[in-house]
């Protein structure tokens, strides 16, 4: 039966800061599911502010530990390969706790999608400093500055094998409902990654707002690295938005699963003597 629900508001209470870039993802996400089966939905969420997103969209989720968006998303997919599997990972938790369960997610090809909303800081915690945070950050585990360099996500999926990447800005709404969107639709292992402004602990809006710019879709993987170098996450140059690659790839279930449904496989029912008898 295909399920549509018209506004997807729960009756959770918002606890997001006034002014926090999550509420542009949040409300891309209910219209974009809006227009969608939701019956076939699922939305995973890892820990920080940004899983707070799954208790205010009505639709079936998994909130699951840190770092493990990829790694839960690919089991629900490899479970039920007939559902849409979107997981929703913060830049401390994706990049940081669970760098590893996102780059083999993306080097399977698995057909999920993950969205980042990278505030370049741990923000549920109060802020401290992440992989894609600024040289020179202060925060309450670096007050005099962060030495670490950060690094690119987006080249990291694009060498992973991610075959769609690509990058939004929560204050561009045309923008990330296409970006989402077409993330979602993508056959394939989609990253998309959302700037997300953390107006508490690291207020990046005026910053984005000067540099951020549209692209067009890139063709090509040469093309599409150069643009991704365009900004390394401390420089002050252009930082560009939009689809920076796409590729057509079998997906890790198509190859491993062979059209079978595991979920929907009869399972022996186990008498309750035989239980007895294990027990
Ligand atoms: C294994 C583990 N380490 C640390 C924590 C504590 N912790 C909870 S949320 C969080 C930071 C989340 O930051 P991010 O993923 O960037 O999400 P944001 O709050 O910025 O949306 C941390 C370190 C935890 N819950 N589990
Ligand atoms: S702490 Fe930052 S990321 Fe978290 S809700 Fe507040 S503004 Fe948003
Ligand atoms: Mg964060």
């Amino acid at each position: 039966m295909t399920e549509k629900k018209s506004d997807l508001k729960t009756y959770a209470k918002n606890t997001w800061c006034p002014g926090c870039g999550n509420f542009a993802i949040l409300n891309s996400v209910r219209k974009i599911f809006s227009e969608m089966d939701t019956e076939k939905l699922v939305m995973v969420s890892g820990i920080g502010c940004h899983g707070k997103i799954v208790d205010y969209v009505d639709v079936s989720s998994f909130y699951t530990i840190h770092g493990r968006v990829p790694a839960t998303a690919t089991g629900i997919k490899l479970a039920n390969p007939e559902l849409t599997v979107v997981g929703f990972a913060g830049d401390g938790d994706a990049y940081g706790e669970g760098l590893l369960h996102l780059m083999f997610a993306a080097k399977r090809n698995v057909d999920i999608t993950v969205i980042i909303h990278n505030n370049r800081v741990y923000g549920l915690t109060t802020g401290q400093f992440t992989p894609t945070s600024p040289e020179g950050f202060k925060g309450k585990s670096t007050p005099r500055g962060s030495v670490e360099r950060p690094f690119n996500p987006l080249l990291l999926m694009l060498d992973a094998g991610a075959t769609f990447v690509a990058r939004s800005y929560s204050n561009r709404m045309k923008n990330l409902r296409m970006v989402i969107e077409k993330g979602i639709n993508h056959r394939g292992f989609s990253f998309v990654e959302i700037l997300q402004p953390c107006y508490t602990y690291f207020n990046t809006y005026d910053y984005y707002n000067e540099r951020v710019y549209e692209i067009d879709e890139i063709s090509g993987r040469e093309d599409a690295e150069k643009k991704i170098r365009e900004w390394d996450y401390s420089s002050d140059s252009r930082i560009p938005i939009g689809i920076f690659y796409r590729e057509e790839r079998d997906t890790f279930e198509e190859k491993m699963l062979d059209n079978l449904i595991p979920a929907k496989r009869k399972r022996k029912v186990i008498s309750g003597k035989l239980l007895e008898k294990i027990v």
